[in-house]
C-alpha cells in the first residue's frame, strides 16, 4: 500500500520523515501542503490532522502526525536499526527522541515564530520570547555539546533516529540564527552529518530551496 506524507518541504519536521524513510530505503508519496498558503489549516486536512500540523502519514486507513511517531513506525516496519540496535539503544533512542520533542525543538520554533514568522507577516518581534528561548536553547545544547564530546552519534555507534530528532533545527539556522556556533561538539556533529549522510545534505538542500525561493520572492533576507 502507497505510503503517502503530506507536508511542506520547507518544513524541518518534513525532513526528519523524509530523511528516515530515504535511509531505510521506504518509498513515499509526497503530497504537497503549502504551509504559507495554510493549507494545513482546510477543513480537508484538519480531518487528517485537527492540530493542523504536518507532516501527516497515510498509509490505507492508517493515519499518523508527529514526525517521531512516524518515524518509529517506519522504523518498526522496515525492522531498521535507525530504533538501535539492542534494547537499550532503542530505551536510548527514545529518551532523547522524548526529550528533543519536549526540550529542545520546542524553543526553536519559538525562535522561528518571532525571528522569521513574525516579519513575514510584518509583526513586531517578541523580545522577551526570543531571550527565554535563547536562554533554553543554550542549556540545553550545552549538555549536548558536553554528551558529543567523545561520541560521534547521539546513541551508540551509529546513526539513529534520535540524531534526525535533535539535528533538526540546524535546519532552519540561516534564517533564525541560534547561538549553535557557541557549542563547538555540538556544531561539529551536525556538521559531520551533512558530511557523512547523503540523505540529510539533500533534504536540507530542498528545504532550503524551498525558504529561499519564498523569502525571496517577498523580499525578505535573513
Ligand atoms: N511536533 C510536530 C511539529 C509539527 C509542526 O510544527 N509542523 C509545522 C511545520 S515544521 C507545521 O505544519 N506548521 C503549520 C502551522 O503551524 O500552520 C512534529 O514533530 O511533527
Amino acid at each position: 500500500m502507497t505510503i503517502k506524507i503530506h507536508g511542506d518541504l520547507g518544513s524541518g519536521s518534513l525532513r526528519r520523515v523524509t530523511t528516515a524513510a530515504k535511509l531505510m530505503g521506504i518509498e513515499i508519496e509526497r503530497i504537497n501542503v503549502d504551509l504559507f498558503k495554510g493549507e494545513s489549516h482546510t477543513p480537508e486536512f484538519l480531518k487528517l490532522n485537527p492540530h493542523g500540523l504536518t507532516p501527516v502519514l497515510q498509509e490505507g486507513e492508517t493515519i499518523l502526525w508527529e514526525s517521531s511517531a512516524i518515524n518509529i513506525y517506519l522504523a518498526e516496519k522496515a525492522n531498521s536499526p535507525l530504533l538501535g540496535k539492542t534494547a537499550k539503544e532503542r530505551s536510548e533512542v527514545l529518551q532523547w527522541m522524548f526529550w528533543s520533542g519536549e526540550q529542545w525543538r520546542v524553543f526553536f520554533v519559538l525562535l522561528f515564530d518571532e525571528r522569521v514568522g513574525a516579519r513575514a507577516m510584518g509583526k513586531p518581534q517578541n523580545i522577551a520570547v526570543i531571550n527565554l528561548a535563547l536562554s533554553k536553547i543554550r542549556a540545553a545544547a550545552q549538555v549536548l555539546d558536553t554528551h558529543l564530546a567523545d561520541r560521534q552519534f547521539i546513541v551508540g555507534d551509529e546513526l539513529t533516529l534520535a540524531d534526525i530528532d535533535i539535528a533538526a533545527p540546524f535546519s532552519q539556522i540561516n534564517r533564525s540564527k541560534p547561538p549553535l556556533e557557541e557549542f563547538p561538539n555540538l556544531y561539529a556533529w551536525q556538521q559531520r552529518l551533512l558530511d557523512t549522510v547523503p540523505a540529510w545534505a539533500e533534504t536540507k538542500g530542498e528545504l532550503d530551496g524551498r525558504m529561499d525561493a519564498f523569502f525571496s520572492a517577498v523580499g525578505l533576507t535573513f
